[in-house]
């Protein structure tokens, strides 16, 4: 079984590729990834000497259509990630995550390969801070920023494949993810690796936003229950159910690292920031068996300190340059 992960240079497809050595032998992987400012070769250097790495863009028709051709399956994660780099740049997140998709379901198209295309719970728009309303895959697509309104494009383009020309595909939406390997643009590992640096933590706004977070292995977990028995043409909603404050993560950070609840800045909120985001996963829990082993979020987030701790190596070399990004975005 031959299978190709688009974007797995990145933090989730790094960690499917670090998981499906370990736990499904039975898959011979192809890396397709761009390596753009997110991608790091460094995060498959475990594995580098058991699977293939093809450095390019998810926009290149005769690549991808050479590749995918190759393949029994394709696992989609190349996206442009980064809600704030949205708000300021577009155009990259048009470009990868609506012309991208296209461009692998025409290659699937032609050559009948079975699709799982990765997808967020920002597809969604977001809840009230106060209730217990859930997304469900019944929840109608509403996204707030250029990110999710890309990727909420791309996943209506898997739906329509599927639907006008019969190929073979799922999509799932996981809430937030964390873990090792995680970009320092994103809220965990900016945290840490700005302690690690001397530099204060940053909570956009009050820090009320809530997020529902999921370890990446337990989101990859889901992803190989669902290529090995998911239906074709389903949706699957992904989440621990362990929902948290912004600002209830930053001081369980900060606790963890020895330092002061209050040692941080509050910084000016994301505009159009989504206050909170639910998924009810039960379908995937019943259907196909799925459960999250990452239960305890507090240990979770201990052995990801650690790993930042033990690997600035991998994050050194890019956290100047993040942080002299979000300075020009005032956060
Ligand atoms: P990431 O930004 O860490 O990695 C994205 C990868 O895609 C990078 O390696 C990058 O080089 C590659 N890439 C970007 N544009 C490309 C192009 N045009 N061609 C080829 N490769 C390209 O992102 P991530 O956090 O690992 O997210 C992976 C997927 O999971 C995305 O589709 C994202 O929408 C989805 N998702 C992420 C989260 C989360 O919490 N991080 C939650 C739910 C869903
Ligand atoms: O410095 C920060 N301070 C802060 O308060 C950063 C970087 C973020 N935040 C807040 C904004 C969000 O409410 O923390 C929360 C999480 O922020 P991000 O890590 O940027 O994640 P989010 O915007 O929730 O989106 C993430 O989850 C869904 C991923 O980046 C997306 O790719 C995924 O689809």
């Amino acid at each position: 079984m031959k299978l190709l992960a688009t974007g797995a240079a990145g933090f989730i497809g790094a960690n499917f590729v670090h998981y499906t050595m370990r736990n499904h032998p039975e898959y011979e992987v192809v890396v397709l990834d761009a390596l753009t400012y997110a991608g790091n070769r460094e995060s498959l250097k475990p594995v580098e000497n058991e699977i293939e790495f093809v450095q390019g863009d998810i926009c290149d028709a005769a690549l991808v259509d050479r590749l995918v051709a190759e393949c029994d399956t394709v696992v989609h994660f190349a996206a442009e990630s980064h809600v704030d780099n949205s708000l300021h740049d577009p155009a990259p997140f048009v470009q990868t995550n609506l012309i991208g998709t296209y461009t692998i379901l025409e290659a699937i198209r032609n050559h009948g390969a079975r699709l799982h295309h990765i997808s967020t719970d920002e597809v969604f728009g977001d809840l009230d801070l106060e209730g217990d309303d859930q997304f469900t895959e019944q929840t109608p697509y509403d996204p707030s920023s250029p990110y999710s309104a890309t990727k909420a494009g791309s996943d209506l383009l898997v739906r329509a494949w599927a639907r006008s020309f019969g190929i073979h595909a799922t999509i799932s939406n996981c809430a937030n993810n964390y873990g090792p390997y995680q970009h320092v643009e994103k809220f965990i590992p900016r945290q840490i690796t700005n302690v690690f640096t001397g530099a204060r933590p940053k909570l956009y706004g009050q820090g009320e936003n809530v997020r529902e977070w999921t370890h990446v292995d337990d989101h990859n977990e889901a992803v190989h229950l669902i290529l090995s028995k998911g239906a074709p043409g389903e949706t699957y909603l992904i989440g621990s159910g362990d929902e948290r404050n912004n600002k209830a993560i930053l001081e369980l950070t900060l606790e963890l690292l020895g330092e002061p609840a209050d040692a941080y800045d509050h910084v000016p909120d994301r505009p159009g920031h989504d206050l909170r985001y639910s998924n009810d996963s039960t379908k995937i829990r019943t259907q196909l068996g799925w459960e999250p082993k990452y239960g305890d979020f507090r240990a979770g987030l201990q052995a990801t300190i650690d790993w930042y701790r033990e690997n600035e190596w991998w994050w050194g070399p890019q956290k100047a340059a993040t942080e002299a990004r979000y300075s020009q975005l005032g956060r």
